[in-house]
């Protein structure tokens, strides 16, 4: 059976990665589609998990369901990020082998790699280096989750992967000043100060940190790719294959909104990993490559967010 006929969970349908894999499974002719809100099924309690899976019977299963966030989101809340994501994919992970799940694919991310790996980076050199501390609770749980999915192939035989996407955006992201990441929080602080004809808008950090923006909807892509022509238990890099500066990012954000005046710095707030690019040698070898320029990909975005601003929460 395909996956197009079978019964397929999106955990963690209504975040960026969740709803973008369900945009894009039901533009493939995803037929059923299971989908719980946290309300319905909390992923963090292992008998409702248990349930949900004795009762739905998933074919296939995309972990897309985390506590995630930006660097001061990661800083103020490390037993949450760390008890959360331990426990969302320790119970689906086992409830998924235990009850038949022909595959499943766990998203991890790039801050899984070494502070200070050489880049772009490899998915060889996972373990080979210490953590970047703003984020390594976090870090420390999705390496748990790669290392999980790598041990239930070996003594299982349980056929699951592990993609690790770079920073991502796109439509549905998290604009919350104090939790999002970067770029969500840029754009809506330009965004707020061009509309109230402000002068300055605060970037933290110096801008000199590099990352790389890779659009949800190519990730969404990538994973529904490997899904079907992946099986291994080496984690596999999805990234855009540039990056840019913080500074940089500021800018073209601020030229997208429309936004003329200051960008100042605030060097008092972390900066985080200096850099993070990923090598993404091993996908593109396998015939995906990514196609959302980062300027059109905020376009958009900023056009989503522009007809969704009045029920974003703050
Ligand atoms: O996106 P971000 O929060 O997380 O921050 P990371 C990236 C860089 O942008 C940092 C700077 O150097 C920030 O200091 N920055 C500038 C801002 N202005 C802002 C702002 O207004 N808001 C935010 N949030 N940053 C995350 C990890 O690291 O990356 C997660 O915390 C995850 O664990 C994710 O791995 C992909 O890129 O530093």
């Amino acid at each position: 059976m395909s996956w197009q006929q079978a019964p397929v969970y999106v955990a963690g349908h209504g975040g960026l990665v969740g709803a973008a894999l369900v945009r894009r499974l039901t533009a493939g002719g995803a037929t059923r589609l299971l989908l719980r809100t946290r309300a319905q099924l909390d992923l963090r309690r292992q008998a409702d998990v248990e349930r949900f899976f004795v009762e739905q019977q998933p074919r296939y299963v995309f972990l897309a369901a985390a506590r995630v966030g930006g660097i001061e989101a990661n800083r103020s809340q490390p037993a949450q990020f760390l008890r959360d994501n331990l426990l969302i994919q320790a119970n689906v992970i086992d409830a998924a082998y235990r009850h038949g799940v022909s595959k499943l694919l766990f998203l991890g991310s790039s801050c899984i790699y070494p502070r200070e790996a050489p880049q772009p980076m490899r998915e060889q050199y996972l373990l080979t280096g210490s953590l970047e501390p703003t984020n390594e609770w976090y870090a420390v749980a999705k390496i748990a989750g790669l290392k999980m999915c790598q041990a239930y192939r070996r003594e299982f035989g349980f056929d699951a992967i592990s993609v690790m996407p770079t920073n991502l955006y796109g439509p549905g992201d998290n604009f919350s000043l104090t939790t999002s990441h970067v770029l969500a929080a840029l754009m809506r602080k330009c965004d707020e100060a061009q509309r109230v004809h402000a002068s300055t808008v605060e970037v933290w950090g110096t801008g000199a940190p590099r990352r790389e923006f890779l659009h949800v909807d190519d990730l969404a892509d990538a994973c529904v790719y490997l899904m079907e022509h992946y099986e291994s238990e080496d984690p596999i890099n999805v990234g855009w294959g540039r990056d840019v500066s913080v500074a940089e990012l500021a800018r073209l954000v601020a030229r997208v909104v429309g936004f003329q005046g200051e960008l100042r710095f605030d060097p008092s707030r972390p900066d985080g990993t200096p850099r993070k690019l990923l090598d993404i040698s091993r996908l593109t070898a396998l015939g995906w490559r990514p196609r959302i320029e980062l300027v059109e990909g905020l376009a958009s975005t900023y056009g989503w967010y522009c007809a969704h601003r009045q029920e974003l929460r703050s």
